[in-house]
């Protein structure tokens, strides 16, 4: 595996675990999840997404991948970022700005995510941190090339996954989401939260 990428295990306790779905809930009770639909093709993803901080990753058939400040269903402005989501970027991002983007992913049982890279950011001497919040998922990390070997690992609830350094340009996703493997969420499912920087930083 490629250096830079570091699971973090159990990093959030239980409660803090609560805490932080509150927290995700009245993002999403501000921001809706939205379907993002593959650009070009316009073909729906089966994820469901939102967003909170200054800038938010949308897509669609029109203008593909990108980031903008606002949500594109409502055009209102991304909510806050929570306190709590800038200490763990201070903690664990060896990074000299805050982040700027929190995609909030919400995976129903048997999602998956098609192997990517996140690529979209101006920015890739920043990590991306990922929160795992729920049912647990198989998540697959390999190298630079798409047919590079594979690690797979179980992201259970509370952990941090971060793609970092020669990693943070690696593919990676979700093979899928095992369910009822916890009972944080109701009505099951996962959500995942990753933290970015998008403009370059003042270095
Ligand atoms: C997920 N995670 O865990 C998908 N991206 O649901 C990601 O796509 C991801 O975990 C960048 C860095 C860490 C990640
Ligand atoms: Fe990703």
């Amino acid at each position: 595996m490629l250096d830079g990428f570091t699971h973090l295990s159990g990093y959030f306790a239980p409660s803090e675990q609560v805490e932080l779905i509150k927290m995700v809930q009245k993002l999403v009770a501000q921001a809706p999840l939205f379907r993002p639909k593959m650009p070009r093709s316009g073909k729906p993803f089966s994820v469901k997404m939102t967003n909170c901080g200054e800038l938010g990753w949308v897509s669609d058939k029109d203008g593909g991948y990108r980031y903008q400040a606002t949500h594109p269903e409502t055009s209102r402005a991304w909510p806050r970022m929570p306190e709590r989501f800038l200490e763990l970027w201070a903690d664990v991002a060896d990074c000299p700005a805050d982040p700027e983007a929190c995609l909030i992913n919400y995976y129903a049982a048997g999602t998956k995510l098609g192997s990517h890279v996140d690529s979209d950011e101006a920015e890739t001497r920043a990590p991306v941190v990922s929160v795992s919040l729920g049912d647990d998922a198989v998540f697959h990390v390999g190298g630079l090339k798409r047919s590079d070997p594979k690690t797979r690992l179980v992201l259970k609830s509370g952990d941090v996954a971060i793609l970092g350094g020669e990693s943070r340009l690696a593919y990676h996703g979700i093979d899928r989401v095992m369910k009822e493997t916890s009972e944080l969420i109701g009505g099951g499912g996962r959500f995942n939260l990753t933290l970015r920087r998008v403009t370059p930083l003042p270095m």
